[in-house]
């Protein structure tokens, strides 16, 4: 069985006979999307949020090439430090693996490793997905969303992308969308996209779609989105002008593949004088805050 790879904590064999929620998180945003020392405020504020309802938080990442769910304080540290963590996203697990080395999951390698484990729920910032022109990159964040049963908890697709082109792949793969608190796919840096998506404003109805899907059988994730907390979201137009200009910016220097969507939010902090990096950190803390809502519901119905 491919989760008997993933090393787990001591414990986690009687959290899971006992049914207790447990939120997992990505690496990537740590080791590549943010700069230190925001990095550590994320992954700090985020394990608060998680804790601080009664939920365990486990960090994924390969570790000198051992897959694993839960990071020891000094890996955690290690991760934080950012310096020779490689970013693994779906393609590069057996790589890293045999390799030996350090990486950071995105979502599309965190979910698979979380799944594995035998986890249903989820944080992060934003996922990936189809990039604007003239960069022909597409996450495989989607492909992964598409195949694995698990709640990702997110604030939409990244706003460097084109949101549009994303919201169609996601539909085409059968990935469900759940608006929390909205009817409006949220663009991860502010709340407006002009894209509709179904609401829900309870996390036990996101337990109760989960679980929908599970009893038909359809593989894939339940992607719940929720706008950034209102008081750090940033207005539509300031964001689209930093990130035509750092796709200009991306294009001129080259950037290709994996390396775009590092550039892109560091060129967007830069042009927005952080405010981007503010409601970055803000939105991550909400998300992990609900994702440990969904686990305690989830609970209830004791799925595995
Ligand atoms: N959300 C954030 N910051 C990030 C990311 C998400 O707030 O840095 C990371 C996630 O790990 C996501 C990845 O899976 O960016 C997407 O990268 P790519 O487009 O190369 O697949
Ligand atoms: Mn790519």
């Amino acid at each position: 069985m491919v989760g008997s790879r993933v090393r787990t904590p001591p414990d986690f064999g009687t959290w899971m006979v006992e049914a207790k929620p447990i939120v997992a998180l990505e690496s990537s945003v740590f080791a590549q999307g943010l700069p230190s020392p925001a990095n550590r405020t994320a992954a700090r504020t985020m394990i608060e949020a998680i804790e601080s309802r009664g939920v365990i938080p486990l960090v994924t990442a390969i570790v000198k090439g051992t897959p694993a769910v839960g990071l020891m304080d000094e890996e955690l540290e290690r991760f934080l430090g950012r310096d020779g963590i490689e970013k693994v996203s779906a393609r590069d697990l057996a790589q890293a693996m045999a390799r030996g080395v350090d990486g950071a999951t995105t979502v599309a390698a965190a979910i698979m490793l979380a799944h594995s484990a035998g986890i249903e729920v989820l944080a992060t910032g934003g996922i990936g997905g189809v990039h604007r022109a003239p960069a022909y990159d597409e996450s495989a964040d989607l492909a992964e969303l598409a195949r694995t049963s698990i709640v990702v908890v997110c604030s939409g697709p990244k706003a460097i992308l084109d949101l549009r082109a994303t919201s169609e792949r996601l539909d085409t793969l059968g990935v469900t969308i759940a608006g929390f608190g909205t009817s409006e796919l949220p663009a991860f840096y502010g709340a407006e996209s002009g894209i509709p998506v179904q609401r829900v404003d309870e996390p036990a109805m996101i337990a109760s779609i989960f679980k929908a899907k599970r009893e038909l059988g359809q593989t894939g994730a339940l992607l719940v989105v929720q706008p950034p907390p209102a008081q750090y979201a940033l207005p539509a137009s300031v964001v689209e002008r930093a990130v035509v200009e750092g796709i200009r910016e991306s294009t001129r220097a080259g950037i290709q593949g994996a390396a775009i969507t590092p550039f892109l939010l560091a060129y967007v902090d830069k042009a927005t004088s952080g405010r981007a990096r503010e409601v970055n950190l803000a939105l991550l803390e909400q998300n992990a805050a609900l994702a440990a809502s969904i686990a305690v519901e989830l609970t209830r119905f004791a799925l595995r």
